[in-house]
Parts: structure tokens; C-alpha cells; sequence
């Protein structure tokens, strides 16, 4: 039952049996590629054919052929290129290699396919960029994650051993064949198929369901991303919660969840099509398309990357090529006089119409603020609570940056113990001199071990803030992408990062010399010292900047108090 595979049939590229003991013995002696998060978020939808007609990731003329005309050589629409980036040094591996055999493994060393490589090159990733994602600012998560990408692409007939593997939710992850499967058990052939990367509410309940009875005969596969999405969306985890509550919320029957493990780009117009391909390969004849659809958010001067319903004009132009059914949904909003969910273009004439934004939900749960009934469910608000705490029990780093002796220690410490008075959560000190003696004690003070230090610093303070804990961090932190990093891994650990620029002038720290160390300088005997012969990046936009020449230790931990308490950090 349900739909055609894209191309006819549907990719299944694992070995059995004798093959892939066979398989396995021979990836022994190959080189090992270690797959990224996304290569193996791709690699799985490439070996259980999710991603068929594709039985690679694309070699040259098929990668150029998708970026210009979102064609395979064979002519069939696929809209998204599917690649293996690799640097120099792997490539010149590759090219010592008489039969170009490399062995691709996760992590942990498990092999995942063997890549008889037959084509290596060099894209042009500007072109790339503005073809597929339609813009080449890497304010846009997949414009970021190309211009990332190592140098080289490779590609070569897949062998597969296993799919990468998975600890979580196993009897939630079926592959194309499983939801087949699955379907035909049921005897459903007519399949609505929604794509999500948020939690699920009731205005995507009631969607859902309009969706069924306006297509009769139709159920629901309920088929969230569960690879990658957008930086800063809500972790699969919570999500899958969230979903499992909501399905026992439709009739009996009508829908099931299943999980896709897709790493996203965001690529609106383009993504939308190949979300389509993938469901029909799972099974789908029709796919749900909304308002913004794989939507990366806006640019940098706030614009947004694509239109409202450019992907949904977009899955419509292709839809009789693709052969999936595209269900165009406008935004649904709450109409309170009659309790019910309507599109935003068919809400009754004069009705009061309401709904909560994204942000202004992540604001409520922040706050702890009340999230209304005709919203969500009690259920989900219960999930989403655990994981997205208010913020006052949120971990959180306040992070000092400044030059030595700018009094970055002495605030941190006395921070550290009017904390301690004021509020129940752990604190931990990373004192600049406490962390080069226990934690990077191996480290000089090249740009790049003052680097690692900070990511060292950034990684312990994102751990103590995912168990809840505050962070007081006091490097001198001189590098601005070293400081982003620390803020970047903080943020996706759900903790807040406060940066403090403590912006005393280096006139006024050699001066207080409180450790000899700008006489040993100046004296020739200390080389490379922050502010006098060796780089301090000022932070641009730091939370906090406190110049100490004039300003107390105790009016200094004063402001940093009230900010936190602005903030909603402290009470
Ligand atoms: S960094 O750049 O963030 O990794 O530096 P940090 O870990 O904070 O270590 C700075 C402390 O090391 C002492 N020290 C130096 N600082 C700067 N430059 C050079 N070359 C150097 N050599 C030793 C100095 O005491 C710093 O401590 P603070 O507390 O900042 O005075």
C-alpha cells in the first residue's frame, strides 16, 4: 500500500548474512572516515532508502546537476545535494590507495558502510549556497553548515553494514520498509504525513485532523525530525515526550507517530520538496505543508530568508512530478468564542482570533508564566517545563573577560559568595589561575592553547548549567570566536551566558601589578602578555562592562546582582 517509491523502487543497501561478515572482515584493513552527525544522519536515510532514488552521496555530475536543476542525471527531481565533505589529508589518503575502498564509521568505531570512492572534487560552495539555500549569509543554519564543510566532497557505490545506531526510542525509528510495513498491517493506503520540528500543540492537532476529514479515507503519520533542525529548537528528547502525550489525544485509529532521523537545512522552497520525496518513500500520499515550511528564521538585519508560503507555492509547482498530494495548510489560529482552530484565512467574519508565538512561549516557560489551556495540553506544558525551567532554577555562567589584574578574580569571588548567600543552586568558581593549574595545566599561552583553555572552560560551565549549577568563569579570554564558542555550548546545554567585560584599562592594571607580572614584562623576562605584546579582542556586545578603576568590588558584584535579578536568574 500506499505511494511509489521515488524513481520506482526503494533503496535497501545493508548486506546480509555471509556478505556482511565478509563486509566486515574486509573494512579491517581500510582507511576510516569518521562520519559527522549529519554524514550519519544522511548515510542512514541513503542505506533504508529514505532518500531513493539515491544510492550515494552524489558524485560530481549528480551534485551539479541538483544544485542547478535540482535534477539526478537520470532526470528525476531531487532538490537537495546529498554530500561527503573530506579534507586534504583524507583525500590524499584515498589517492594513495590502489583500490580506493575506505571504510565509513561512527564514533565509536562501529562500521557503517564501506565507499568504493570513484569521485573526488572540489565544489563550489558559493554556488552551492545561493542555489540550493537561495542566499549565501550564513546567518542561515544551512548556508553555515556548507561554508563549514570540509574542502572536498567524495562519492562511491555504498556497501552497508548497519545503520548508525541508536540508544533512544528504537521502536519509534522505522525505517521506509517499517512504516510500509506498518502501513499495510493496518490497511491504510491513503497517508497524510506531517513533518515537525517543534512540539506539537493543539493547533497542530487540529490541523492534522482537518486534514483527515478533509481528505476522507486518509489517516495520519505523525513523522517529526529527530536528526538535526535548527540550532536553539527545543531537544528531540522533549519533543518525543511531547508527541507521545499528544497522540492519545486522536480518535482511536486514526494516527501514528513514527521517527525520522534527518539532519535539516532549512532550505524552505527546496526542503519542502525533498521532505516530500522522503515521506512518499516512507510510505505517504500526502504531505502536509504549512506557513514557512523548513523555515531558518531571518537574516541578520531581521529580514526573513523566504517568503511566508514560497515552500508551499514551491511543493504545489512540483507536486503531479512528485506524486504525493500536497495538502497547503495556512496558519491555524484559536477563535475563543467558539473554542475551536480555524486557518487563518477562514476564521468567521469578526471573530477574536488569538495564538502564541514560539518565542512568546519559550518567554512564558522562562518566566514561568501561565500557558493557557486553549493552547496546549496539561500534559505537554508538563514536559516542557522539566525540560525549559524558569529561570530562576535555570543554570546559568556568568562569564568575566578582561586583562590580568583587572580585577576579573577578586568580583568573580565575591560574586561567588553573595551567590552562595542568595540562592539554593550549586555554584562552581572557574577561576582563571585555578583552572590553568587543575584543568589545563599543559597549556602556554599561544592564541591556540588560550583557545583551548576557553572551549575547556565553556565545556565545564555547560555541564554544570545542564545539571542546574551556576558557572563563575574568570579567564582573561582574549578571542572573540573562543568566547562565542563557551557561549554557544552554554546556550544549547539550556544554560544563560552573561558575559562581563571587565574593561579596566591595562594603564591601570600594570599600575595595581598585583602579581609582578607586567614588571617581569617589562623587564624582558615574560613574553606574550595580554595587552602589551599579545592580542585582547574587546567583546562587542558583552551583557555587562565594568571599568574597576573607579567602581568597588562591592559595587561591581551589585550591578552583576541586578542585572541576574533583571534577568530573572536570581529572585
Ligand atoms: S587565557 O588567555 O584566557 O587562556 O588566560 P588565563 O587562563 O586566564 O590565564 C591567565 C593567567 O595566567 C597568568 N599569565 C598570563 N596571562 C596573560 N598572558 C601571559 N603571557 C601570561 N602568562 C602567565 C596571569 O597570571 C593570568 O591570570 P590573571 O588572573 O588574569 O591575572
Amino acid at each position: 500500500p500506499g505511494s511509489v517509491p521515488h524513481g520506482g523502487r526503494l533503496v535497501d543497501l545493508l548486506l546480509k548474512g555471509d556478505d556482511l561478515v565478509e563486509l566486515k572482515k574486509r573494512s579491517l584493513s581500510l582507511p576510516s572516515l569518521v562520519l559527522t552527525r549529519r554524514h550519519q544522519c544522511d548515510i542512514e536515510l541513503i542505506l533504508n532508502g529514505g532518500f531513493s532514488p539515491l544510492t550515494s552521496f552524489m558524485d560530481e555530475p549528480t551534485y551539479n546537476r541538483v544544485v542547478e536543476e535540482m535534477r539526478l542525471p537520470s532526470g528525476i527531481l531531487f532538490p537537495m545535494p546529498i554530500t561527503l565533505d573530506v579534507n586534504q589529508e583524507f583525500v590524499d589518503i584515498i589517492n594513495g590507495l590502489n583500490v580506493k575502498d575506505i571504510a565509513l564509521r561512527d564514533e565509536e568505531g562501529n562500521l557503517i558502510a564501506v565507499m568504493n570512492v570513484s569521485s573526488i572534487f572540489k565544489a563550489n560552495k558559493e554556488k552551492e549556497c545561493r542555489l540550493s539555500m537561495g542566499s549565501v549569509d550564513p546567518y542561515h543554519p544551512g548556508v553555515d553548515q556548507i561554508l563549514k564543510s570540509k574542502e572536498y566532497y567524495i562519492a562511491g557505490k555504498l556497501e552497508g553494514a548497519q545503520l548508525p545506531v541508536h540508544y533512544d526510542y528504537n521502536s519509534l525509528r522505522r525505517t521506509p520498509l517499517e512504516v510500509r510495513t506498518m502501513l499495510a498491517e493496518r490497511g491504510w493506503t491513503n497517508v497524510i504525513a506531517f513533518q515537525t520540528r517543534n512540539p506539537m500543540h493543539r493547533a497542530h492537532r487540529e490541523l492534522t485532523v482537518r486534514a483527515a476529514e478533509l481528505n476522507p479515507g486518509c489517516k495520519l503519520l505523525i513523522h517529526p525530525v529527530v536528526g538535526m533542525t535548527k540550532p536553539g529548537d527545543i531537544d528531540y528528547h522533549t519533543r518525543v515526550k511531547c508527541y507521545q502525550s499528544i497522540m492519545g489525544s486522536y480518535p482511536e485509529g486514526l494516527a501514528e507517530l513514527s521517527l525520522l532521523p534527518l539532519a535539516m537545512r532549512m532550505g524552505g522552497p527546496r526542503e519542502v520538496v525533498w521532505h516530500a520525496i522522503i515521506r512518499k518513500n516512507f510510505g505517504a500520499t500526502h504531505f502536509i505543508v504549512g506557513r514557512d515550511h523548513a523555515g531558518p528564521g531571518e537574516d541578520k538585519s531581521g529580514k526573513p530568508f523566504y517568503e511566508p508560503y514560497e515552500a508551499q507555492e514551491n511543493a504545489l509547482k512540483y507536486e503531479s512530478e512528485l506524486g504525493v498530494k500536497i495538502l497547503p495548510f495556512q496558519m491555524m489560529v484559536y477563535v475563543e468564542a467558539e473554542d475551536k482552530y480555524y486557518p487563518v484565512d477562514q476564521v468567521p467574519q469578526g471573530a477574536k482570533t488569538s495564538n502564541i508565538s514560539g518565542t512568546t512561549l519559550r518567554h512564558l516557560l522562562r518566566t514561568g508564566g501561565e500557558i493557557p489551556n486553549w493552547f496546549t495540553y496539561e500534559s505537554v506544558v508538563r514536559i516542557l517545563r522539566q525540560s525549559c525551567p524558569p529561570r530562576v532554577k535555570q543554570g546559568f555562567t556568568v562569564f568575566f573577560t578582561g586583562f590580568s589584574g583587572s580585577g576579573k578574580s577578586t568580583i568573580a569571588n565575591a560574586l561567588h559568595e553573595a551567590l552562595l548567600a542568595a540562592n539554593e543552586r550549586s555554584i562552581t568558581l572557574l577561576d582563571g589561575d585555578v583552572v590553568r593549574t587543575f584543568l589545563s595545566s599543559e597549556l602556554g599561552f599561544s592564541k591556540e592553547h588560550r583557545d583551548l583553555n576557553i572551549k575547556r572552560i565553556g565545556f565545564v560551565a555547560s555541564e554544570i548549567n545542564k545539571a542546574g549549577g551556576i558557572a563563575i568563569c574568570a579567564p582573561i579570554a582574549p578571542y572573540e570566536v573562543a568566547r562565542k564558542f563557551a557561549r554557544d555550548l552554554v546556550n544549547n546545554n539550556q544554560g544563560g551566558f552573561v558575559e562581563v567585560h571587565i574593561s579596566t584599562p591595562i594603564e591601570v592594571c600594570e599600575k595595581r601589578d598585583r602579581k609582578g607580572l607586567y614588571a617581569k614584562v617589562r623587564a624582558g623576562q615574560l613574553k606574550g602578555f595580554t595587552g602589551i605584546d599579545d592580542p585582547y579582542e574587546a567583546p562587542v556586545n558583552p551583557e555587562l562592562k565594568i571599568d574597576t578603576t573607579d567602581t568597588t568590588v562591592s559595587e561591581s558584584v551589585k550591578q552583576i546582582l541586578s542585572f541576574l535579578q533583571k534577568e530573572g536568574y536570581i529572585q
